[in-house]
């Protein structure tokens, strides 16, 4: 099951609403090899650049933010509001937001198939806000059927984010790394074996089978004080449960924003050899801050 041991599926879920929970998971633990994972199709692949000299060193610069850098394609910018966002479902605080958007149908999209007969067929918009004390982050799916009917919020349909807030991309995820799963009904939950952190979120449907979100993320639970300066390892992911596999009890699909291309982490995702963002830190991209 793509590097998701059932050992972390209870527990860390909340109902969400605005309302500010706390909570803790079980660790990660990895599994067999599920046979039944097709591997992922037409990774996208690095364009190669001419290499460049290194500037003369500036004793005035500052040193670099972080150790990895920056992919134009795998950089999402989160803008700063200062009053922030009310996450209770309403997505009109929205307005005038940054979205980015990936479909499974993409050409050249990661996209993992639980079952064989699945048909590329969920696309995602996601934005990200933040203010003095908070990430936020808004999301809307187009779907061509929308199913809830299991414990894990990954086998149902549902979107989810990575994140590094040191973005050292160093593979396994350390007590700092997050997964973080959003659903249409107002859960979400922490998934990944570190610190607890603070999260919440409110969904809501505009009609049929697509749906939206949004939540927030305290910094300080993610050990940051502000996004001024930051550049975190960052990802989106979204899971098509479309009724195929055990008859909605799996995911059926998954694809992700931003798959960074190399040979990842070979030990950090047992039960993955392909290497998935839940369990490999190497694979995101990058938040970064707009003033
Ligand atoms: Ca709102
Ligand atoms: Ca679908
Ligand atoms: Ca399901
Ligand atoms: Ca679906």
């Amino acid at each position: 099951m793509r590097g998701r041991a059932i050992a972390r599926m209870l527990g860390a879920v909340i109902a969400a609403g605005a309302c500010g929970c706390s909570f803790d998971a079980s660790g990660v633990a990895g599994g067999g090899a599920d046979a039944s994972i097709t591997p992922p199709i037409d990774a996208p692949q690095m364009v190669a650049d001419a290499p460049r000299p290194p500037p003369p060193p500036d004793a005035n610069l500052p040193p670099p933010i972080d150790a990895r850098p920056p992919d134009i394609t795998g950089v999402a910018h989160a803008q700063h509001m200062g009053g922030g966002i009310n996450v209770d479902g309403d997505l009109s605080d929205w307005d005038g937001a940054k979205w980015y958007a990936f479909s499974a149908s993409d050409p050249g999209a990661h996209l993992i198939k639980k079952a064989a007969s699945y048909s590329p067929s969920v696309s995602v918009q996601f934005a990200a806000r933040w203010s003095s004390s908070t990430l936020y982050f808004a999301f809307q799916i187009t779907d061509d059927q929308l199913i809830i009917d299991s414990t894990a919020l990954w086998n149902d349909d549902s979107v989810e984010i990575y994140l590094d807030p040191d973005n050292d991309g160093s593979g396994p995820y350390a007590t700092d790394d997050h997964w973080i799963v959003f659903s249409p009904d107002s859960m979400c939950g922490r998934f990944d074996p570190g610190a607890a952190v603070t999260v919440t979120c409110a969904a809501g449907s505009p009609g049929g089978s697509n749906w939206f979100t949004e939540g927030s993320v305290d910094f300080s639970s993610l050990g940051i004080s502000s996004m001024s300066g930051k550049h975190l390892g960052f990802g989106v992911g979204a899971n098509d449960d479309d009724g195929i596999t055990s008859n909605g009890a799996n995911y059926d699909g998954y694809t992700a924003w931003y798959y960074a291309p190399g040979p990842g982490c070979s030990t950090c995702c047992p039960s993955d050899p392909a290497g998935e963002e839940v369990c490999d830190t190497t694979r995101p991209g990058e938040l970064v801050p707009d003033p």
